[in-house]
């Protein structure tokens, strides 16, 4: 038996992760840059034995049918290659989120996988290692390994695509992001399906590609200089060009609902009125609202008048991956 357990938080990117160049081992298109959050966690425990006969996933005590644990299975068989331990495992993730809305996130919960699989095996994989495994399986958990702002360095192999720290001088500490959680009935288009459509059919593409490194080149000095305008600008000029790329896609999608549309104009309106604030999306119609911790209790307040409090969650800049105690002796 060998047991192991990990926590990990989620990151949101402020430039974002679009698009595979090799879907198998997930190398991305462009370089993308994130903050880890500390709202948002996955805390995971893994433990492989000869004497199990098939992969289990439980999340939130739930056992998941064969879809939902086809990621985490995957996950384990490359663990299981690059550790010569060929056993089955039961895996153990429980998600918290501060609120019922659910918001899983594969960031945390691949980053505590890897996490938990490297404590399990004995794999003393470095933080660069972590990554490049955490990558393979989702990419952005490969930058939820870290702490604080990460850029993931897209490389063109397995060795060279990895995520590492931004040195910012503990300048996240002075930033807060506030989600707006919007309920969407409609179904939705996963971001590995989202963006494997993008790639293959939007008009746009070429140019988001053409246009990234711009933006990575702004946020890195926004962060050099604590220039928090500068982030906040590129941060949200980055969103729209992601989110352009799927109206060009064929058939074309888009992730906003009305309330995305609300909460980006509430922001607009906010800017407006002088509050120092930025939007961000992903692959769903939730608004990440970027702004510094000293006007974060004021912008909560004011998102208070257009949203009710069940769907406002505070976050601050959260740490990297990190192994916890094994209930059960190894
Ligand atoms: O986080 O197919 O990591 O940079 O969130 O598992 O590699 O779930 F807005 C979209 C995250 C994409 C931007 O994609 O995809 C970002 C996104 P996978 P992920």
């Amino acid at each position: 038996m060998h047991n192991g357990k990990a926590r990990a938080f989620t990151n949101i990117a402020l430039i974002k992760y679009w698009g595979k160049k090799d879907p198998q081992l997930i190398l991305p298109m462009n370089n993308s840059l994130s903050l880890t959050l500390d709202a948002f966690y996955t805390e995971t425990s893994v433990s492989f034995s000869k004497e199990y006969t098939a992969d289990s996933f439980y999340l939130d005590g739930q056992l998941q049918d064969e879809k939902s644990t086809e990621k985490v299975r995957r996950f384990l068989d490359l663990v299981r290659e690059q550790s010569q331990i060929f056993e089955y495992a039961i895996v153990q993730s429980q998600n918290f989120v501060p609120t019922a809305a659910g918001l899983a996130s594969s960031a945390s919960g691949l980053a505590a996988l890897a996490g938990a699989c490297n404590d399990a095996l004995g794999l003393n994989l470095s933080d660069k290692e972590l990554s490049r495994l955490a990558r393979k399986g989702s990419g952005s958990a490969c930058r939820s390994i870290y702490g604080g702002f990460v850029e993931w360095e897209k490389g063109d192999s397995d060795q060279n695509s990895y995520a590492f720290p931004v040195p910012s001088n503990h300048w996240e500490d002075e930033l807060a992001m506030i989600f707006i959680l919007i309920n969407d009935k409609a179904k939705d288009i996963s971001s590995r399906n989202g963006m494997q459509r993008t790639v293959g059919t939007s008009t746009y593409y070429t140019d988001w590609v053409k246009n990234v490194d711009v933006d990575i080149k702004k946020a890195r000095e926004a962060i050099i200089e604590h220039d928090f305008q500068a982030l906040g600008e590129v941060t949200e000029s980055n969103c729209l060009k992601m989110h352009a790329t799927t109206l060009a896609a064929s058939p074309p999608f888009t992730y906003w609902t009305p309330d995305s549309l609300r909460a980006m104009n509430k922001v607009h309106d906010m800017r407006q009125a002088g509050q120092d604030c930025y939007f961000t999306m992903d692959a769903g119609p939730n608004v990440k609202v970027l702004c510094q911790k000293k006007d974060s209790q004021k912008i909560y307040n004011e998102l208070q008048k257009e949203f009710p409090v069940e769907q406002l969650v505070m976050a601050y800049a959260g740490k990297g991956m990190e192994t916890l105690e094994t209930e059960v002796a190894k």
